[in-house]
């Protein structure tokens, strides 16, 4: 059973900063409107709901999972020569516990939700971008942002050509922010530690991988959902997570909601793309090149929000 103490959504203590900060002519605030935040029940695993924003997230629990790799996970999985040297940043693996449920969106951010965030002046918002993305900003083209990637930008697909900044400031917008790698791959992989969202054999039928030609509408691999119901997390388009990247951190970071290297170069990005072979499509797998500032047609992200409160788990999902 799980009981909750108390129950602020980050959503109304964002709302209500904005309130207090901005006047009329200041930016959109989202407004919370998921009924379950009044309630006094605790959202079931997987639940769906609306954000404030209209975006689909579903409701990941509390619990434990196994995070990384080990010799194990990959026997039998080709490894690219290109990839091969950065599998150390995935070892040990190493169990760790989140601690509070969180919603996440169920697919990648499209470029309809995208476009939302950017007609409601995003681009010309300072608080919705961290003081490191909004310097960047300012030695942009604003005129040229964001990228336009292809000549038509499906509405349902996923957005890519963001950068870190700008889908740090599109989660901001949403009163979310990036999910924390930990996260991230608990939402794909489970208490199980699936090796792949659906479990732990390689299937291209479930994803958007190998001998792709490219992004596809979000959600069309539904066999492919995750436990909690996230879908296109192995491939698609890879996604951004919140944080850098250090190769020996898994040897050293917290058991309880580890929230990456407190600074770095690199950020992680989860989950292959839509050219992923074996090896790239596994949950834990960490892409381990680009900086905050890089962008290109195979890199998207999903938003999480946080709830914050204290939760007693009293059974949770522990292994
Ligand atoms: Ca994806």
């Amino acid at each position: 059973m799980i009981k909750r103490k108390n129950f602020y959504p980050t959503i109304c203590s964002t709302a209500l900063l904005f309130i207090i900060m901005l006047d009329a002519s200041g930016p959109s605030k989202p407004q919370a409107n998921n009924a379950k935040t009044n309630q006094e029940s605790f959202p079931n695993i997987s639940e769906l709901r609306r954000d404030a924003r209209g975006v689909e997230q579903v409701w990941t629990s509390a619990g434990s999972y196994f995070m990384g790799t080990d010799k194990e996970d990959v026997a039998g999985i080709e490894i690219p020569q290109w990839a091969a040297r950065e599998l150390p940043a995935e070892m040990p693996r190493h169990e760790v516990r989140i601690s509070k449920g969180f919603w996440i969106d169920r697919h990648e951010t499209t470029n309809r939700e995208y476009r939302a965030f950017v007609e409601d002046g995003g681009y010309k918002t300072k608080q919705y971008w961290s003081q490191q993305g909004w310097e960047w900003l300012q030695g942009q083209k604003m005129e040229s942002l964001p990228v336009k990637y292809v000549e038509k930008e499906e509405p349902d697909h996923p957005r890519v050509c963001v950068t870190w900044f700008e889908a740090e400031a599109y989660a901001h917008w949403r009163g979310g922010r990036l999910p924390y790698e930990a996260e991230w791959e608990y939402a794909a992989r489970g208490p199980k530690s699936l090796i792949y969202p659906w479990g732990n054999n390689f299937d291209p039928s479930k994803a958007n991988v190998v001998e792709s030609e490219g992004l596809t509408a979000v959600g069309s691999y539904p066999d492919g959902a995750s436990w909690v119901g996230t879908l296109d997390m192995a491939g698609n388009a890879m996604e951004w997570v919140q944080d850098w990247l250090s190769a020996d951190y898994y040897g050293k970071s917290p058991k309880v909601d580890p929230k990456g290297p407190p600074e770095g170069r690199r950020k992680v990005e989860k989950g292959g793309w839509w050219g992923s072979n074996p090896f790239v499509a596994r949950s834990a797998y960490k892409h381990f090149e680009d900086p905050p500032t890089y962008q290109d047609h195979h890199i998207g992200f999903r938003v999480v929000t946080p709830v914050e409160e204290e939760w007693e788990d009293e059974d949770g999902l522990e292994l």
